[in-house]
């Protein structure tokens, strides 16, 4: 019985100090709101090669989406279609709905994120991901 005890106490200190250490952990969990017309927050800070969970809500009155732009890529005009090429990652939000979804981005830099419906870019459905 005491073994157990100091084995429990030894784990819980143990976890105290991963806790504690090393440099701030970059957020693997987003939480973003989508609404006529932005993404709030705009800008995010990830860890490379980790799976990243993104819970989307969109508080709007029209459908949003948030499409992860490949590196080094960026839209000014959603006149034209963005090619299928450029997209690394696309999820689609109804009016009033939320969804989670999943992704990872591999390589560090700076990824652009839009709203891909037309119109949406310009009036100001645009953000950036950091990944490091
Ligand atoms: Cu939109």
């Amino acid at each position: 019985m005491k073994f157990k005890t100091l084995s429990l106490v030894v784990f819980a200190f143990v976890l105290a100090a991963c806790a504690g250490g090393g440099a701030p952990a970059q957020a693997t969990t987003l939480e973003v709101d989508m609404v006529e017309f932005m993404f709030s927050p705009k800008e995010y800070s990830i860890p490379a090669g980790q799976a990243i969970t993104l819970t989307l809500t969109n508080s709007g009155a029209l459908e949003h989406n948030f499409v992860i732009l490949r590196k080094g890529v960026t839209v000014t005009s959603s006149a034209n279609p963005v090619p299928a090429e450029d997209i690394l990652f696309e999820a689609v939000v109804g009016a009033g709905q939320s969804g989670t979804f999943t992704f990872t981005l591999d390589e560090a830099g700076d990824y652009e994120v839009i709203c891909s419906v037309p119109g949406h870019l310009e009036a100001g459905m645009v953000g950036k991901i950091t990944v490091q």
